[in-house]
């Protein structure tokens, strides 16, 4: 199995995390963002709008992130991070779709603003800062009400649900805007506990 794609980029991080967590190793291929590889005609070729993730599993060519979790969690051995009963397994679905839809989007702004313009040299923009982090605290606030009285967001199992929100709350963290998490009792209690998991740890040191 090969994974294209990149050690620092969130949406690799989540499927380095499902593999962590089923404790099976792939091969990943690093796409060199900086040097825009992933839109040369050879990435081109395996993922259509030049982004990475992309996982080869023999001659089965995916992408997307979030369907790369769903089949690596199905397809290998291992603790599920699927919920069985069906409520709980609809609420992993809500969750996935909220921080694709409200989350990631400006919890990545700000990362970009605060941590990699900067490294680039590149010129940021704090009010570009400031509106996306009244949309990560009007999502996390949803959350926070959510977390209340159960340990993770598809209810009492730690899910895919979990692990797709973990690199976008780890941008927040590494652009010094952690207050938005500290703030919120029940959402700094989740973060406490799945970035505690063995499986975070590796993908994220
Ligand atoms: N919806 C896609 C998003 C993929 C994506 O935006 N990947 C970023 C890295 S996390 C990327 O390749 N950025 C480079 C670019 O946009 O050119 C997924 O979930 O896989």
């Amino acid at each position: 199995m090969k994974i294209y794609g990149h050690p620092m980029s969130t949406c690799t991080r989540k499927v380095l995390t499902v593999l962590a967590e089923k404790g099976h190793d792939a091969q990943l291929v690093v796409v060199d963002l900086m040097k825009g590889a992933q839109k040369q005609p050879e990435h081109l070729a395996r993922h259509p709008f030049g982004v990475i993730p992309v996982l080869e599993d023999g001659d089965f060519t995916l992408y997307e992130s979030r369907a790369i979790i769903r089949y690596l969690d199905q397809k290998l051995p291992g603790p599920s991070l699927t919920p069985t009963e069906l409520r709980a397994k609809a609420l992993m679905d809500q969750w996935l779709s909220v921080e694709q839809s409200y989350f990631s989007t400006p919890a990545v702004k700000i990362a970009f603003q605060r941590v990699f313009y900067p490294m680039r040299g590149q010129q940021s923009d704090e009010s570009v800062v400031e509106a996306a982090k009244a949309e990560v605290a009007r999502t996390l606030d949803v959350a926070d009400k959510a977390l209340a009285g159960q340990e993770y967001l598809a209810g009492s199992t730690y899910s895919l649900a979990d692990i797709s929100w973990m690199p976008y709350l780890h941008c927040l963290v590494i652009s010094k805007v952690e207050d938005l998490i500290n703030d919120r009792p029940n959402v700094a209690a989740w973060w406490k506990r799945i970035s505690a998991r063995p499986a975070w740890a590796k993908v994220s040191s």
